[in-house]
């Protein structure tokens, strides 16, 4: 079976804009120290030379777009003038889907913490470390400071941030984020905003400028240091550092008075992830009551003993029910948040059939939708792969030419399970000497939050197993493990995907992971196999065709590599046949669809429009 031919291409159009705003673009404030409130016309002539197009003036004239939209109930509105920022749908997210930077060497990525020319990895685009794979485009000329090198501009090419983008830019809406490129803000007017995309100018980011302090007790303090690791579970690597909460407070704020300068009276405001715990009420409290906000919370939710180790802990659910709709990918991390909220807010009343909460006069309904991958986008990559592709990437990692290829593909990131995994593979090779030389693991791990001591540790252990696994079975001519800290260009990504014979992902705890997902989308030959952890959220949607593990079963671990490499040719192509269903029935563009009916009904109908709580959908 060939799903992929049965995929018609994506052209997805979201009914979501409850019309054109006509709203004008006072501000009500603007807390951005930084940037005034100079009118939208004042404000567009920042920068008359930019980046990508060589424009970054806030003209927009995108009518056109609306137009086209078969399903919209009003008109979409041009902007009243040319530099307004345009209302209706607002992302926010902590990473952006675009970043402009000065070409002048390469700088430290802040995600990685690798040297980057213009890739900011990887996946959903809610977080600096998960944020977009992007790819530059060529330099433009000069932003207005004394910098006079080229500028680059980074888009999305993968992940969430690439499917949000073409929604915003048909929506003509706005996506605020954190502008994190050297020259973010000499492309921006006076309000923080420049069009995007550079090229073909469709809507407004607003970027907001934190300082490095402000970035490190918000982004590599609260939010990775206490919210990642207790809602992961790991309550022991939790570190609180004294302005950390204060700092996440202040940022929030921050993200909440830049939603209300764009919130009009039918504003979407969709939130992505947890560095914005606290906005949704604070935003819920300066926009229109008619506006709507949503959240999608990427990681999983602990129960209510973990969660009672966080800080702030009844502040941060009061936060999360200023939203109207707030996601998880799985059944488990909503009703876990339903638990907590009916243990640490008494006054809530709690409906965990309905998946409603009613707390302060509001109603918040909690929903488990699964997030997908582009799965046509990584078909048809893998699709272009030539044998010379592959041929190269082998002699990049000094495989022998006739080695099966085991993959893991991980953020360093101690929820990720790599230790385990080496040290199932470690049993492996010593019970099967006869794979020796004929077996290859590929293990690509990218350096993630390294600043924080717990991810340093944890890079540290990882890089000296493979060392040790190294050593004791290595040959002159062969190395069981490849580790690869480098960047892998979406294109060697996709070759990899599709000639692995086994994949193997094997997280502790995951909210989701994509790379599952990307690994089956890419698979056209539908001979490889997935070793899947039964923690990842993933494995709800993957359990009944991949080959689950216990990733903390060492022994049945490791049975079950050898179990994927002996598997018959037919086993494994009626397993990657099902999965790839799956996969392709569940892709990005359902999940944004799912979102978006999701928001309409919040929107318009309010709680009253829901039936009943939206279940994880079946295999
Ligand atoms: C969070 C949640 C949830 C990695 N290295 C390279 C590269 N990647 C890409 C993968 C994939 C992404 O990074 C990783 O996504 P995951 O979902 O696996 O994990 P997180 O980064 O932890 O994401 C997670 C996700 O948010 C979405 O909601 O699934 O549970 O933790 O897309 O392909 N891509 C390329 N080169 C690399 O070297 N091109």
């Amino acid at each position: 079976m060939r799903v992929h031919d049965e995929q018609s291409s994506p052209t997805h159009t979201y009914n979501l804009r409850p019309g054109g705003s006509g709203r004008d673009h006072e501000r009500n404030r603007d807390v951005d120290s930084e940037s005034d409130s100079e009118s939208d016309s004042a404000a567009t002539a920042t920068s008359g030379s930019g980046p990508g197009s060589g424009s970054v003036s806030g003209s927009a004239s995108n009518a056109d777009t609306d137009s086209n939209h078969p399903t919209t109930a009003r008109t979409m509105q041009t902007s009243n003038t040319e530099s307004s920022c345009p209302d209706s749908l607002i992302v926010v997210s902590n990473r952006q889907p675009y970043r402009h930077t000065y070409d002048e060497g390469a700088g430290t990525d802040e995600e990685n913490g690798t040297e980057t020319t213009g890739t900011s990895d990887s996946g959903s685009g809610s977080d600096s470390d998960s944020g977009s794979q992007s790819r530059p485009q060529n330099g433009a000329d000069v932003g207005p400071n004394s910098n006079t090198n080229p500028i680059s501009v980074d888009e999305p090419t993968g992940g969430l941030t690439a499917g949000i983008d073409p929604v915003l830019q048909e929506a003509n809406g706005t996506w605020i984020a954190w502008g994190d490129g050297d020259a973010d803000f000499d492309v921006t007017n006076q309000r923080d905003c420049v069009r995007v995309p550079p090229d073909d100018e469709a809507y407004t980011l607003r970027r907001i400028d934190l300082s490095e302090e402000a970035v490190d007790a918000y982004y590599r303090g609260f939010s990775n240091r206490v919210l990642w690791p207790l809602c992961h579970g790991f309550a022991e690597l939790v570190e609180e550092r004294s302005d950390d909460l204060e700092w996440y407070r202040t940022v929030n704020e921050r993200f909440a008075a830049a939603v209300a300068d764009h919130a009009s009276d039918d504003a979407v405001v969709w939130l992505q992830d947890y560095h914005f715990a606290l906005a949704p009420r604070m935003i819920r409290q300066t926009i229109p009551d008619s506006a709507s906000i949503a959240q999608f919370w990427h990681i999983p939710w602990p129960s209510p003993a973990t969660f009672d180790y966080c800080p702030a802990h009844e502040e941060i659910l009061e936060g999360l029910l200023g939203n109207d709709l707030l996601g998880f990918h799985v059944e488990r991390y909503a009703n876990a948040f339903l638990d907590c909220v009916r243990r640490f807010l008494p006054d809530a009343t709690v409906d965990h059939e309905q998946g409603t909460i009613q707390y302060n006069g509001q109603t918040t309904r909690v929903v488990a939708t699964p997030m997908g991958v582009d799965a046509a986008s990584y078909d048809q990559q893998a699709r272009e792969t030539d044998a010379e592709q592959l041929l190269s990437l082998f002699d990049r990692y000094d495989i022998p030419r006739n080695s099966a290829i085991g993959l893991g593909v991980d953020r360093l990131d101690y929820t990720k399970g790599i230790p385990e995994r080496l040290t199932a593979l470690e049993g492996f090779f010593a019970e099967n000497p006869r794979w020796h030389g004929d077996f290859t693991f590929i293990q690509k791990a990218t350096p993630s939050r390294t600043e924080i001591p717990a991810y340093a540790r944890h890079g540290d252990i990882v890089r000296s197993e493979v060392d040790r696994i190294n050593r004791r079975f290595g040959t002159d001519d062969w190395q069981p493990i490849v580790y690869t800290e480098d960047y892998v260009e979406h294109e060697d990504l996709c070759a990899l995907y599709r000639h692995a014979d086994v994949m193997i992902v094997s997280p502790l705890i995951d909210g989701m992971n994509l790379v599952a997902q990307e690994y089956v989308a890419a698979s056209v030959e539908t001979d490889g196999t997935l070793l899947l952890s039964d923690r990842a959220g993933a494995h709800e949607r993957l359990s009944s065709h991949a080959l689950t593990i216990d990733p903390t079963d060492v022994s049945g671990f490791a049975t079950a590599i050898g179990d994927a490499l002996s598997m018959t040719p037919q086993d494994r192509t009626r397993r990657m046949d099902a999965l790839r269903s799956s996969v392709f029935g569940g892709d990005i563009d359902d999940w944004m669809a799912t979102q978006f009916a999701l928001l309409r009904r919040v929107h318009g109908d309010g709680a009253a429009g829901i039936e009943s709580r939206e279940r994880t959908q079946p295999m």
